[in-house]
């Protein structure tokens, strides 16, 4: 089978490129993704000279590249491409509604128009809104849309937009909602691996707000495995949520628990002003299970032990990055400072 891959030099698109290459070795991926400050091809500088994988630098919303490409026989698409940070869709929302928006209908036109592509499409549990503080209620594929910032309305319309491809054109889509990811290729803006980063550079971590929001932490290769079960066992025209945890995690006890692992001591926990809209989530994952036979095979614990040990090793990999990420939060601040 030959994949179109979109955003796959990102941290979950590449880890997925490996997961599958490695479980069915005869597919051809082709990889098109822009290169935005949030790419690093060298995730996948391992796959240069191996004959089922060919990378396309270019953008989603480009039309007569995205129609060029399918007509080359690619028989699914697996859409990874966004700007997938909330922080930055607070300061720029109208390029997440260019790629998040108009680049997954631009994928959904084109594969109209070809006919017969299945369309994976890879989005998040953010678009739900948030879980009430003292409340153990998680999202289902029953919860009512109510994004909180402008990523996540930009990935709700998204998957409107892919609902009303296969509702009205008979596209042969799915959906995967899922919660939090961490693993090894994460850019060192999003929380785990800045703290980590930041643990290894001795300075802070900034905690937004108390650290009292949480989140439900899923290792990237169990997000690849349910995404490869969705494709291959999944039914037409359904959405799958995927979570991790059996207890969600606030972040100020991941924080803890990150430093306890790391031999770092309380004293580098730094409080600062809450993000604007700051959601909580929590997912139930019991569909993909019962109907495909999915779970997480990863604890919180064994999770962030290997990808602690990934960044001690690959230090040339996320420096650039992380220097990179700190000037964009710095820029941030000091736009905050200026208005107070
Ligand atoms: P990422 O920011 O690490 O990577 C995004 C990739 O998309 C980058 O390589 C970037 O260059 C590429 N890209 C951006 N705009 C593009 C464009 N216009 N054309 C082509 N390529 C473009 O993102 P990620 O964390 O790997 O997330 C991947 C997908 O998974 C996103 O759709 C995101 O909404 C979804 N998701 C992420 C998480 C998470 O925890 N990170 C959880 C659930 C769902
Ligand atoms: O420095 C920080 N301090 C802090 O307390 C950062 C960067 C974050 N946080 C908090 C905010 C969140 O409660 O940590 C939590 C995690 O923040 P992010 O890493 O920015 O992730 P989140 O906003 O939860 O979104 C992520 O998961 C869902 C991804 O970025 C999305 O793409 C995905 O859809």
């Amino acid at each position: 089978m030959k994949i179109l891959v979109t955003g796959g030099c990102g941290f979950i698109g590449s880890n997925f490129i490996h997961y599958w290459l490695s479980l069915h070795p005869d597919d051809t991926i082709v990889n098109l993704d822009k290169l935005t400050y949030a790419a690093n091809p060298q995730s996948l500088k391992d796959l240069e000279n191996n004959f089922h994988y060919q990378f396309i630098q270019g953008d989603i919303c480009d039309e007569n590249l995205v129609d060029k490409i399918l007509s080359d026989k690619i028989e699914l698409i697996v859409h990874f491409a966004a700007e997938s940070h909330v922080d930055r869709s607070i300061d720029d929302p109208l390029l997440f509604v260019k790629t998040n928006v108009l680049g997954t209908y631009t994928l959904l036109n084109c594969a109209k128009k070809h006919g017969n592509i299945r369309f994976h499409h890879v989005s998040t549990d953010e678009v739900f809104g948030s879980i009430p503080f003292n409340s153990s209620a998680q999202f289902s594929e029953q919860t009512p849309y109510d994004p909180s910032s402008p990523y996540s309305a930009s990935k709700a319309a998204s998957d409107h937009f892919v609902r009303s491809f296969h509702k009205t054109f008979a596209l042969p889509i799915t959906i995967t909602n899922c919660s939090n990811n961490y693993g090894p290729f994460m850019n060192p803006e999003k929380m785990i691996p800045r703290m980590i980063t930041n643990i290894i550079d001795n300075i802070k971590i900034p905690v937004y707000g108390r650290g009292e929001n949480f989140r439900d932490w899923l290792y990237v290769t169990d997000h690849c495995s349910a995404i490869e079960a969705v494709i291959t066992r999944g039914k037409i025209g359904d959405t799958y949520c995927i979570g991790g945890l059996k207890e969600t995690s606030t972040n100020i006890d991941l924080v803890k628990k990150v430093l306890n692992l790391m031999g770092g001591d309380e004293s580098m926990i730094e409080f600062v002003a809450d993000r604007p809209a700051h959601d909580n989530y929590a997912v139930s994952w019991e569909k993909i299970h019962r109907e495909l036979g999915w779970q997480p095979e990863e604890t919180l614990d064994s999770g962030l032990i290997k990808m602690i040990d990934w960044y001690r090793e690959n230090e040339s990999w996320w420096r650039e990055a992380k220097t990179e990420a700190e000037a964009f939060y710095q820029k941030l601040n000091d736009y905050k400072n200026l208005n107070k």
